[in-house]
């Protein structure tokens, strides 16, 4: 199944980028001619301990930036990120900050040309929605919890298939698997769930051929893409009710990416990446209404998301060169 390998690739992205460094280093201590080993040793766990330090103190002064997320993140039970953020943070590219330095919000804008998309925003790197793009998809009209439930569980092989081989985030709710997003009791999919247990956010790649050919029988190509950039072979749906959605974290992926919100609202949180302090704004947000679509690069900025109240919240969307 190609795209299921397209996954592994995605997770290999982070081990290869990892273990070169990891060679990297191993090679440098071989050819360093330092004969007490046990010294190094020290040496070594002493530059570990200070590079952690650093990094430490770096994120306690941006802290004082978004310590309302990243306390959000230290007391929810969302910890699927957890350490490997750190991990992240030291492999990921430097961003170029001049991107961001004059740029006071996100744009809304509507009706853009392919050109005009092109030259300022597909790789510029700095998020930007384009409204009412999704208008006229026929999503719009038939996705809801109902549509996805019919679409997974009526075949059990896919629906295993699906659990055993597609990226499913629970964003630190309940659901293990997409298997009981659909399960759940009716009293939990109820349609305006108060705040506290009720609520929910999951996010999951449908990778299955079979759901796939149907879902996108649904939505189109944004027509303001390159004609010659490419999707990626997968669609990423995130869906759920009002309240906290996806918790400040950084991505690892190879490609910036689309998102159309089919359903409910959603407001998007960025903050620029440690080295901007100063800068570019601390904080930029930004809302998607129904119908709209949001351009980002989820390597290059932190980003969090929450749920608006009324409609459940349902976007599709995917990556692109
Ligand atoms: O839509 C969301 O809530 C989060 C999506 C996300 O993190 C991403 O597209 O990278
Ligand atoms: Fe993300």
């Amino acid at each position: 199944m190609q795209l299921k390998e397209e996954f592994v690739g995605k997770k290999k992205v982070d081990a290869k980028i990892f273990r070169a460094h990891f060679l990297a280093s191993i090679k440098q201590s071989q050819e360093s001619k330092v004969d007490d080993l046990a010294n190094k040793r020290v040496g070594v766990f002493v530059l570990v301990v200070i590079l952690v330090g650093v990094l430490a103190a770096a994120i306690g002064v941006r802290a004082g930036v978004y310590k309302k997320d990243l306390i959000a993140v230290a007391h929810s039970t969302r910890c699927l990120v957890s350490n490997n953020e750190v991990v992240k943070e030291f492999v990921r590219p430097v961003f170029n900050c001049e991107l961001c330095r004059n740029t006071s919000r996100i744009e809304r804008i509507a009706n853009i040309s392919r050109q005009e998309f092109l030259e300022k925003y597909a790789y510029g790197t700095v998020p930007v929605v384009i409204t009412g793009a999704a208008n006229g998809w026929k999503a719009l009209d038939s996705f809801s919890y109902l549509y996805f439930k019919n679409l997974y569980t009526k075949d059990v092989v896919v629906m295993d298939d699906i659990v055993q081989g597609c990226q499913f985030i629970n964003w630190g709710y309940h659901f293990d698997s997409i298997e009981e997003v659909f399960n759940m009791t009716d009293a939990k999919t109820k349609l305006e769930p108060g705040p506290g247990d009720d609520s929910w956010y999951v996010g999951w790649a449908d990778c299955h051929p079979k759901t796939s050919d149907e879902l996108r029988r649904q939505i189109q190509r944004p027509y303001f893409l390159p004609e010659e950039s490419k999707t990626s072979s997968s669609e990423w749906i995130f869906m759920g009710w009002r309240g906290p959605g996806a918790f400040l974290h950084i991505d690892n992926v190879r490609l910036p990416s689309w998102q159309a919100q089919i359903s409910g609202r959603k407001k998007w949180i960025f903050v620029p990446v440690l080295e901007c302090a100063g800068i570019c704004k601390d904080k930029y947000e930004v809302i998607v209404e129904k119908g709209d679509i949001i351009i980002l690069d989820s390597n290059k900025w932190f980003h969090s998301t929450f749920v608006l109240p009324g409609d459940i919240s349902i976007t599709i969307g995917t990556e692109y060169d």
